[in-house]
């Protein structure tokens, strides 16, 4: 039988990439996030050219309600999730801590943390009879170190860090992995959603470097999920060969 992996973010960047790598990997997928007819179209190409079932789930992870009743809503048959990644996250604005948006202060927590908590807290009853399942959180090297003009983005990661080691203790008993990964800079929608579609001001962000691409983070998740099962990766930070942590990225000047 095929294994179920659960994605949320799935429309753009790492879990797009997750679903294609997944599909290859013969899993059937869960695809999430809100832009639905991207989900649509992910589905029909992954079914198309991997031969898997696809479940399109859309949902805005910051709405407790939505996702306690999207995840109950699914069929019995696809509530056994074997692999949860919580992906779905961004971050708005590169602004002094005095300067920054509440706005965007409440949707990068609402999103990065309460999301990843209201998904975790939905999907864990599936997992719980089974004595078995694994749950990959995407972290960031955002979550190692504080730069500046980081501020609650860097603080959302922070705890995405403490939660994914909090998560491994309590479900210990339940033979219930917790793995969470930190990607450093990759070239995805992200600094497009940062600076609010400001796409020339995204692109200088990985100008001067091989950025990683949404696929190297889809490999490293795909191995962590590839491991025996007794076998846990706990952590693992990754980044591009210019980058050495969040704050210390070389750039060759053109
Ligand atoms: P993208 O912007 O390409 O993808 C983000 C995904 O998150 C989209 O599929 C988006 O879907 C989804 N998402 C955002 N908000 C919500 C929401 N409220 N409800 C449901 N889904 C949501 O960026 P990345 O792929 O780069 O980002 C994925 C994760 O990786 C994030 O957690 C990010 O913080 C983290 N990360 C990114 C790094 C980078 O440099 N790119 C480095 C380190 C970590 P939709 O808009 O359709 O809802
Ligand atoms: C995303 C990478 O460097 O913008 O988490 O924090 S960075």
């Amino acid at each position: 039988m095929k294994k179920i992996i659960c994605i949320t973010g799935a429309s753009s960047g790492f879990g797009e990439a997750c679903a294609h790598t997944f599909a290859a990997g013969n899993y059937n997928l869960i695809i999430s996030g809100r832009r639905v007819e991207k989900l649509q179209a992910l589905k029909k190409n992954l079914e198309e050219k991997f031969g898997t079932d696809v479940y399109v789930l859309p949902l805005d992870v910051q709405s407790r309600e939505a996702v306690d009743e999207a995840f109950k809503s699914l069929p019995a048959s696809w509530k056994k999730i074997d692999l949860l990644l919580n992906n779905a996250g961004l971050a708005l604005g590169r602004d002094n801590f005095d300067e920054a948006s509440l706005d965007d202060w409440d949707t990068m927590i609402d999103t990065n943390l309460k999301g990843l908590l209201y998904v975790s807290k939905a999907v864990i009853p599936f997992m719980i009879p089974n004595k078995s399942g694994h749950i990959i959180n995407i972290g960031s090297t955002a979550g190692k170190q504080v730069y500046q003009k980081g501020n609650v983005y860097c603080a959302t990661k922070h705890a995405v860090q403490a939660i994914s080691e909090a998560m491994r203790i309590d479900l210990l008993p339940h033979k219930i992995k917790v793995t969470v990964i930190h990607p450093g800079a990759a070239e995805t929608e992200f600094s497009l959603v940062r600076l609010r579609q400001d796409a020339q001001e995204a692109k200088k962000v990985y100008e001067g470097y091989e950025p990683l691409h949404a696929e190297d983070i889809a490999n490293v998740v795909y191995y962590a999920a590839s491991l025996p099962a007794h076998v846990c990766i706990n952590e693992l930070e990754i980044t591009c060969l210019a980058q050495a942590n969040a704050y210390y990225l070389y750039k060759e000047t053109v």
